[in-house]
């Protein structure tokens, strides 16, 4: 349920309803807009009690919100959202980038690629520093080690950071990340996507391999539904019958998000490859598609990466991305 205020309204009046809303059990979630105010009413499936809000001082109307996804979608928030990653605006005109390795390997290897990434146009620096990985064999990750060097990287380059979080235990390590990432295997780990939704700190959402995009913004959801409003939406590629690439990058899915959600897209064409040969094709459709960002993977001996090697751009290969993308982002109005 929507309740939309009439222009106008005071804060006394708009508080009001909030309590109400909240008396009544359900969470509340107002948006202040320049003209009017509108508060998303979430909670249990009897929605009947609300409709008693209509008569309350400074409410226009109750409107019910049909879509499954309440706080995601367009129904609830009608304009693309723009969101703050870290000062960084993310959804806007500016088309966000994020780009650095797999994993963090060692001191020297990601501020070496910061600075690559950086002076290539880069605003954000990627890097695992826990690793959930398909075997229990491979690289598990420098952990807080990891951690140090992408802040002294950030504090090198001013690239604000972006990692992965696989456990809801390692959320006290996150105090300094400024973006924290949910991957593709935890999409649907909704006691991960819940204490993050508590945190207030910026948040990518990976979509699951086999996640529909349903079930995806169902997930975004979580994080809303805590009060955590700061997500973006990331298209990896799902796996469907096709071996050719690892993954088969659903471009589908950014006009179709964007036509049901308000929360910006991201595109990692990396992973949805899985071959650094296809990655800078598919960042161009990506940006073409309407994509908000990219996230691409960066490694300056691709060979020797201890992950994703083979889907890893060096570091000229990705300053040549960034200028091509760059063209086609001006033909959709969008600036790096
Ligand atoms: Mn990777």
């Amino acid at each position: 349920m929507i309740i939309v205020m009439e222009p106008g309204s005071s804060k006394e009046r708009i508080d009001a309803v909030i309590r109400r809303i909240e008396d009544l059990g359900y969470g509340a979630h107002p948006i202040y807009g320049v003209e009017r105010t509108v508060i998303g009413c979430v909670g249990h499936e009897d929605k009947s009690p609300l409709s008693q809000l209509e008569s309350m001082p400074g409410v226009e109307a109750a409107i019910p919100i049909l879509k499954p996804y309440k706080l995601v979608g367009r129904e609830f928030k009608p304009e693309p959202s723009v969101l703050d990653f870290a000062g960084v605006p993310v959804g806007g005109e500016r088309l966000a980038i994020v780009a650095g390795p797999c994993s963090v390997e060692s001191r020297q290897q990601v501020l070496e690629i910061a600075h690559a990434v950086r002076e290539a146009g880069a605003q954000f620096l990627r890097g695992g520093a826990f690793k959930p990985r398909t075997s229990p064999y491979a690289f598990q990750g420098l952990r807080g080690k990891g951690l140090e060097y992408l802040c002294e990287a950030r504090a090198a380059t001013g690239l604000k950071i972006v990692t992965e979080i696989v456990s809801v235990e390692d959320l006290p390590l996150m105090n300094e990340v400024d973006v924290l990432q949910i991957g593709a295997r935890n999409c649907q780990n909704y006691a991960l996507l819940n204490a993050v939704g508590q945190t207030k700190k910026p948040v990518v959402l990976k979509r699951g391999m086999s996640t529909l995009i349903s079930e995806f913004l169902m997930s975004a959801e979580y994080i809303l539904s805590e009060g955590n409003y700061n997500v973006a939406l990331c298209e990896r590629g799902i796996r469907t019958f096709e071996t050719a690439t690892r993954f088969t990058l659903d471009l589908n899915a950014i006009p179709v998000i964007k036509s049901l959600s308000h929360l910006p897209v991201l595109v990692d064409p990396s992973h949805g490859t899985g071959n650094w040969h296809y990655v800078e094709a598919m960042a161009r459709a990506s940006v073409a598609a309407g994509a908000d960002g990219l996230m691409i993977e960066v490694h300056p001996d691709p060979k020797n990466a201890l992950s994703d090697g083979p889907q890893s751009l060096k570091p000229e290969k990705f300053q040549k991305l960034v200028v091509e993308v760059r063209k086609i982002g001006e033909a959709m109005g969008r600036k790096i």
